[in-house]
């Protein structure tokens, strides 16, 4: 699955991150495998696309993503509480840190929370 979600870095080891990194910032993110690689750029995004959906593609640069996740220990839930942006899930990773991720639309939120959940 891919696509563009709001990410905020919600928690770090459990406790609130500082205040100057709290905003929201739009990432191109692929889920592939238990992997979640997110970009910065649409350039990056683009091309790990064409990479992944085209193996004799594969001699195009390889651009890093941004940052990834491993998804296998994480859990993905739609959190009722967060009431300020529509269509809100948090990622709760295994060694406290806690992710919020916006989709476009509750039925791209759903999926993203199933995909994440089973991958
Ligand atoms: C943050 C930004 C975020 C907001 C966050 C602010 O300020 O306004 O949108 O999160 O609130 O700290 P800045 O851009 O100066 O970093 P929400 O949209 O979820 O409220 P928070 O600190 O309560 O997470």
């Amino acid at each position: 699955k891919y696509g563009k979600l709001g990410r905020k870095v919600d928690l770090v080891d459990g406790k609130r991150k500082s205040s100057f990194i709290r905003n929201w910032r739009i990432y191109g993110v692929i889920l592939s495998g238990s992997q979640l690689m997110f970009f910065k750029d649409e350039l990056g995004f683009n091309m790990q696309m064409k990479k992944l959906n085209n193996p004799e593609k594969s001699k195009l640069p390889i651009l890093k993503p941004d940052v990834i996740l491993m998804t296998a220990d994480s859990v993905a839930v739609y959190d009722k509480n967060y009431e300020k942006h529509k269509n809100v899930f948090r990622l709760v990773c295994p060694k406290g840190h806690q992710y919020l991720f916006q989709a476009e639309n509750e039925e791209e939120m759903n999926d993203w929370i199933s995909k994440i959940n089973y991958a």
